[in-house]
């Protein structure tokens, strides 16, 4: 079975030689399959390219969805500190947000993300990305092993469904270019079917690198949040996600999962 097909086998080809299939296929289809296809595919090798010459060891997870839906505060939550402004005004964040963690070859990445607002997490990693900053020799070792270590941005995004046609156009542009979507939804909004439509279903089978987040959960009773939360994972699997997580958060009180949904 070729490699392209590989969400069919038991065991989906490593990416990189589905990379190479696809390369493959758009240099045989030249001429053959519509041209806009074989532009398609050759702008999506011309950006897997790019990005993998850029800082492999960064993984960028970006939190995207509706304005309000708790993106900024989930974020100020599992970075410890306010980094992004959270508010009740709509919309609020009009930029991306980025936290990093291991500063070390970030910044190319950042540059071709085109996210200037950058919160370096870790101080000594940080001053890594400072080539004026000479470390002590005595912490040198330390540094080597830190710059080894994986790093993460982890980005606030602005709202996809914004009355800001700009904040759209970000979020969307994002949505082409990060390993990881976090689609952040809240109770109200969970089940918008315009939502579901326009972003999550043009996502339908990437289960590996999309995760699902019913943030808010401290706004609906106890006994209603296992129902609600099996809604939204009920309407992520006819999305074309069968085997995303599906999470419920509170950005709030920090707490978070599925397991303990019921108990909280
Ligand atoms: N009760 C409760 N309120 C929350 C939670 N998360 C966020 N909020 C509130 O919801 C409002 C919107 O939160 P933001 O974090 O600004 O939402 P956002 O998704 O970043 O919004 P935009 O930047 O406009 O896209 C704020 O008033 C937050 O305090 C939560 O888990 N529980
Ligand atoms: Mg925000």
């Amino acid at each position: 079975m070729s490699p392209l097909l590989g969400r069919a086998a038991t065991a989906p080809a490593p990416l990189i030689e589905r990379i190479e299939a696809l390369g493959r296929a758009a240099d045989a289809l030249d001429g053959i399959a519509p041209s806009a296809d074989i532009t398609t595919a050759r702008e999506l090798l011309e950006r897997v390219d790019r990005r993998r010459a850029l800082s492999a060891e960064h993984t960028v997870i970006g939190l995207f969805g509706a304005t309000g839906s708790g993106k900024s505060s989930l974020v100020n939550a599992l970075v410890g500190k306010e980094i992004s402004n959270a508010a009740v005004r709509r919309p609020t964040t009009a930029v991306p947000v980025a936290a990093v963690v291991g500063a070390a070859g970030s910044d190319a990445l950042l540059d071709w993300l085109q996210i200037e607002q950058r919160h370096l997490l870790d101080g000594t990693d940080a001053e890594l990305a400072t080539a004026a900053q000479r470390p002590p020799a005595g912490r040198r070792a330390r540094r080597t092993h830190q710059a080894d270590a994986p790093g993460i941005v982890l980005l606030d995004l602005p709202d996809l469904d914004s009355v800001e046609s700009a904040h759209r156009a970000v979020a969307e542009r994002m949505s082409g270019l990060v390993d990881v979507i976090v689609w952040v939804t809240d109770p109200q909004k969970y089940a918008d079917a315009v939502l579901h439509q326009e972003f999550v279903q043009p996502f339908a089978g990437h289960d590996a690198v999309t995760v699902l987040v019913l943030n808010q959960i401290d706004r609906i009773r106890q006994d209603e949040r296992e129902p609600v939360l099996d809604s939204l994972a009920g309407i992520a699997r006819a999305d074309g996600l069968e085997r995303a997580p599906v999470l419920a958060t509170s950005a709030t009180t920090g707490r978070g999962s599925r397991s303990c949904v019921s108990t909280w």
